[in-house]
């Protein structure tokens, strides 16, 4: 059968899918398709490997119905509208499990490198600023025994908080829409109010999906609850912190620092206020970008399709209703 990439991934996927028999279109540009453009390759193929932001919404799924499947390269699906998948059954899977090491590496990675300002002091060194050794310049916060708050305690939050209790014995507070005793227990972890992890983290790392509910949750009056010491850090989707908030939030020291790993829009344009001010370190998306870890996604977004294209059920659905 025909199968559309929306871009080109790992090697290992694109030869599952071969050895499966199947014809592969792959759109290799770094620019995303319009809506219009995907609609019309959808319409030629019959199954699609989506990787990236690309919006498939209401009217996608009514001109494209015939799809025998969607498979998405990514755990994230705010950019698809589910209930209208369903409403024209078209099963949409994901690749969840498999990205959460990596992308608390990067929450971690972030962690650090905002409490010790890593990327300022690169810069000061690059732009001829490093005078000599001053005492009282340069300090960072440490991590150890720190409260880390974790919005959103799922797969990748978990990994992350496992890191920071070997690590730096950190308590582990949560919050999620419900409690989650089965977690709890395996970390240790306390479950508290939106409020009181805003008051009480040390660091709040964000986890959570992107939602109606979630979407600016990070705004002006969350950041003035948080400690004037405490540090942001998002490696879910930018859209759950108020970009305009969070940069006043910097520039009145009403927090500490952020590390963002997603940004909205992204890409992120190269004269965003965020990149000249202290504390800060903006990555461009890396969370999953690991040759193991993007090996993995491309295999399980080509064995869903696989299973789709045999008309079995996919492993890893998002909409099992479609199957009812
Ligand atoms: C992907 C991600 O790299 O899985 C997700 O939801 O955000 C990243 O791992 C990105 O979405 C590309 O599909």
């Amino acid at each position: 059968m025909n199968i559309f990439f929306t871009r080109k991934i790992p090697q290992k996927g694109i030869q599952l899918l071969e050895e499966a028999g199947h014809t592969l279109t792959i759109h290799s540009e770094t620019l995303a398709l319009t809506k219009a453009e995907l609609i019309n390759l959808a319409k030629q193929h019959d199954a699609v490997l989506s990787v990236g932001g690309n919006q498939l919404d209401a009217n996608f799924f009514e001109q494209c119905k015939h799809l025998k499947c969607i498979a998405l390269m990514s755990v994230g699906y705010d950019n698809v509208d589910i209930n209208a998948a369903s409403l024209y059954k078209v099963p949409v899977s994901n690749t969840s499990g498999v990205l959460s090491k990596a992308t608390s590496d990067v929450a971690f990675l972030l962690m650090l490198a905002v409490s010790r300002n890593a990327f300022n002091m690169h810069k000061k060194i690059e732009q001829g600023n490093w005078k000599g050794f001053e005492p009282t310049a340069d300090l960072g916060i440490e991590l150890y025994g720190k409260t880390l708050g974790i919005f959103g305690l799922g797969r990748i939050g978990i990994e992350l908080a496992k890191k920071a209790k070997a690590a730096y014995e950190m308590k582990i507070i949560y919050h999620n829409r419900k409690r989650n005793i089965e977690t709890e227990n395996l970390l240790d972890a306390e479950y508290v109010s939106f409020d009181e992890l805003l008051k009480q983290s040390d660091v709040i790392s964000v986890h959570t999906n992107l939602s109606d509910e979630t979407k600016d949750i990070f705004d002006q009056t969350a950041f003035k609850k948080m400690k004037p010491s405490a540090l942001f850090i998002n490696t879910a989707r930018g859209a759950v912190h108020n970009e305009k908030d969070l940069i006043d939030a910097l520039q009145n020291k009403t927090i500490w620092g952020a590390g963002l790993d997603v940004t909205n829009p992204e890409p992120m344009d190269k004269n965003n206020p965020l990149l000249n001010l202290p504390n800060v370190c903006v990555l461009p998306h890396i969370g999953s970008a690991t040759v193991e870890t993007r090996d993995q996604m491309a295999l399980m977004a080509a064995r869903n399709i696989i299973a789709a294209l045999n008309n079995q059920k996919m492993p890893q659905v998002i909409n099992k209703e479609v199957y009812e």
